[in-house]
């Protein structure tokens, strides 16, 4: 499967899971979806009938509320049936809402923030201690860097030489109820890596070649390497993009369902086949005229209220 036939599928497999869960976090999942795609399609090592590999690399999705996302390339890559993907976020199922290491092919549980990159450093200093050859790799949130324990394992992973340490910052800009910038500025992000002493790489995160690019051509320089993954919160499905409504909200039976799903057969790549819908949705609803705010995103609901007196100026 190619990365972006994958990342589609993330895409697709993402509103199902929420729609029918009646889970969060869908525009964390349409944000990272085109990182994962292209890590699970063209860069990680790893092996489906060996989820514990030694020489595997490893991988941990810091920002666990997107879990969502790393169960949908799991399944898609056959570490477990793509059916099981349907018990999202119920009672008894292994697929928890926020990431667990009890999945195949899951090397650390997470989704209280800040601690992947700890994690993720302590598992390359182990690689280059015991002379292996994988790397560590971790994705975490522009929100999560808000965190302090993410500094403290920046400052260890320069300290330790860890150029088998790959982190990629999924950049959207917004974190849970807010624009980064407005909860806790860590602006110029780029800046604030390099002052930490990593190498710094700054893309278009939801461009694959660019994500290739820069995760095939990471530095064995004694440092480890940083991707700021410049992407769009909701990145796929138009009425979602920059709209924080959609970090909680899941899309419910009607118009946001339809649109969701006819909005995603529009960039369907060759290839490949809807499993829930197939040929699409005929006649999906419209939303409300009345329901259309200002902002033209639709959202039928929520709008922080700094957001509205800001339109209404
Ligand atoms: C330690 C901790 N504090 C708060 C939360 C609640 N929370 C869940 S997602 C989120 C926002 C994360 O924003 P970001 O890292 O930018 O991820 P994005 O959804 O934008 O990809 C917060 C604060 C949490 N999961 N863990
Ligand atoms: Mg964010």
């Amino acid at each position: 499967m190619t990365s972006e036939q994958l990342a589609w599928k993330i895409r697709r497999h993402g509103v199902e899971m929420t729609h029918l869960s009646g889970g969060s976090h869908i525009g964390a999942v349409m944000s990272v979806a085109d990182i994962i795609g292209v890590l699970y399609a063209d860069i990680l090592k790893f092996d489906v009938n060996n989820p514990k590999s030694d020489n595997r690399d490893r991988f941990i999705l810091s920002k666990g509320h997107a879990g969502a996302a790393i169960y949908a390339a799991l399944a898609e890559c056959g570490f477990f049936d793509t059916e099981e993907l349907k018990t999202h976020y119920r009672n008894g199922s292994r697929l928890s809402g926020h990431v667990s290491h009890h999945v195949p092919g899951v090397d650390f549980s997470t989704g209280s923030l800040g601690h992947g990159l700890s994690a993720a450093a302590g598992m390359a200093l182990a690689a280059k201690q015991d002379g292996k050859s994988h790397k560590s790799y971790v994705v975490l949130g522009d929100g999560e860097c808000n965190e302090g324990s993410v500094w403290e394992a920046a400052l260890f992973a320069v300290h330790f030489g860890l150029d088998n340490l790959v982190c990629i910052v999924d950049h959207n800009k917004m974190q849970s109820l807010d624009f980064c910038d407005k909860t806790l500025s860590t602006t110029p992000l780029k800046g604030i890596w390099e002052s930490f002493g990593w190498n710094v790489v700054d893309i278009n995160g939801n461009d694959h070649e660019q994500l290739r690019n820069a995760l095939s051509g990471i530095k064995a320089n004694n440092k480890p390497t940083v991707i700021i993954a410049n992407t769009v919160k909701g990145k796929g499905i138009p009425y979602m993009e920059n709209d924080i409504l959609w970090h909680y909200r899941f899309p419910h039976d009607g118009w946001e369902y339809d649109q969701a799903v006819s909005e995603l057969h529009k960039t369907k790549p060759e290839g490949v086949t809807d499993p829930y819908t197939p040929d699409g949705i005929q006649n999906p609803e419209m939303p409300d005229e009345k329901e259309i705010h200002l902002d033209n995103t639709m959202s039928a609901t929520y709008k922080p209220t700094w957001f509205r007196k800001e339109q209404q100026q």
